[in-house]
């Protein structure tokens, strides 16, 4: 059933394709264009994924993988069970991706609100699509290899691949990609945490007291670092901190294999070749 206030938001228009066609809620749901396409994709998607396993040599969760084609087939279409199940399914998955962040933008634009919500969403989406097609492309590009790049849908597999990638280039955490967006990672937590702290803390004062205020949280953080950021400045540092750690995490493996092909530990020495401290023979003995 419609919730009383829920008429008033129920409002024609704003979308971006199909006109009238699709604009419509099933439940609470709305639909549109790109909801009936989201769903084409992911049962289509995930119909394949079944029909892989079942190809497969097991049905065991931990170990079912729908693997990319050999380095040999570079970026053509191989055949299905090659890869070529993995290129439909990476199709699929990206067009599944791309239609959510299109029916968040119809949502958005029926409601008159801003896009953060389709725009922070893209940066996922991003970083998916550097993984799977913009490096295997770059990889093939540089001449080495092609969809082969890309990661296998499975449990096991993927964290394999992550594992063999990461020690593809001697050791990932020196990738100064990396390091950026495990920082804002890290960040991004200590930020929520705080955030959910100072929220709860102010709403449920315990024993019987009165719910607090803004002004206490602001006074919170005056009285412990002499510095508050706001309540609107904390989901702008929020928003900010995660679009980076998804951001930087796509920059970290793009730059993997297609700029930086070495250890990640040599690239830095630039760093113990800087004039300031640079020792001619500690250098040579590096
Ligand atoms: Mg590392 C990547 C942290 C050690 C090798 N590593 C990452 C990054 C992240 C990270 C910065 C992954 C996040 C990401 O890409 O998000 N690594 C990290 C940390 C350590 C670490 C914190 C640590 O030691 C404490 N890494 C190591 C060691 C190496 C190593 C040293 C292995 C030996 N690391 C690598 C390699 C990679 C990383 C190789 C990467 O490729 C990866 C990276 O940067 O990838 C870009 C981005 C988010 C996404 C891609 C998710 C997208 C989601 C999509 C859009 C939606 C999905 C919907 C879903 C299917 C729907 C489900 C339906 C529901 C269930 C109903
Ligand atoms: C704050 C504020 C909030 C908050 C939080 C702060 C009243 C309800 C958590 C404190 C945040 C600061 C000082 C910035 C932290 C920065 C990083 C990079 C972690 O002031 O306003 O609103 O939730």
């Amino acid at each position: 059933a419609l919730l009383s206030f829920e008429r008033k938001y129920r409002v024609r228009g704003g979308t971006l394709l199909g006109g009238d066609l699709f604009d419509f809620w099933v439940g609470p749901f709305y639909v549109g264009f790109f909801g009936v396409t989201t769903i084409f994709f992911s049962v289509l998607g995930t119909l394949l994924l079944i029909y892989g396993a079942a190809l497969g040599p097991t049905w065991n969760i931990w170990q079912i993988s729908i693997n990319p084609p050999t380095a040999d087939y570079g970026m053509s279409l191989a055949p299905m069970a090659e890869g070529g199940l993995w290129q439909i399914v990476t199709f699929c998955a990206v067009g599944a991706f791309g239609s959510w962040v299109l029916r968040e933008v119809e949502i958005s634009r029926k409601l008159g609100m801003g896009y953060h919500v389709p725009f922070a969403f893209s940066v996922a989406v991003f970083a998916f699509v550097t993984l799977n097609v913009f490096r295997p492309m770059a990889m093939w590009l540089t001449g080495d290899g092609g969809w082969s790049h890309g990661f296998p849908y499975g449990i096991y597999s993927h964290l394999e691949w992550v594992n063999n990638v990461g020690y593809a280039y001697g050791n990932f955490h020196y990738n100064p990609a990396h390091m950026i967006a495990i920082t804002f990672f890290f960040t991004t937590t200590l930020a929520l945490a705080l955030h959910g702290g100072l929220v709860l803390s102010s709403t449920n004062p315990g024993g019987g007291q009165e719910v607090k205020t803004p002004e206490h949280e602001d006074t919170y953080f005056r009285d412990f670092i002499g510095y508050s950021i706001g309540t609107l400045g904390i989901h702008r540092i929020g928003l900010f901190l995660a679009l980076n750690a998804g951001f930087w995490s796509a920059v970290c493996i793009i730059i993997s294999g297609p700029l930086w092909t070495d250890a990640w530990a040599d690239w830095w020495t630039w760093w113990l070749e800087l004039p300031i401290f640079a020792q001619e023979d500690l250098v040579r003995e590096i």
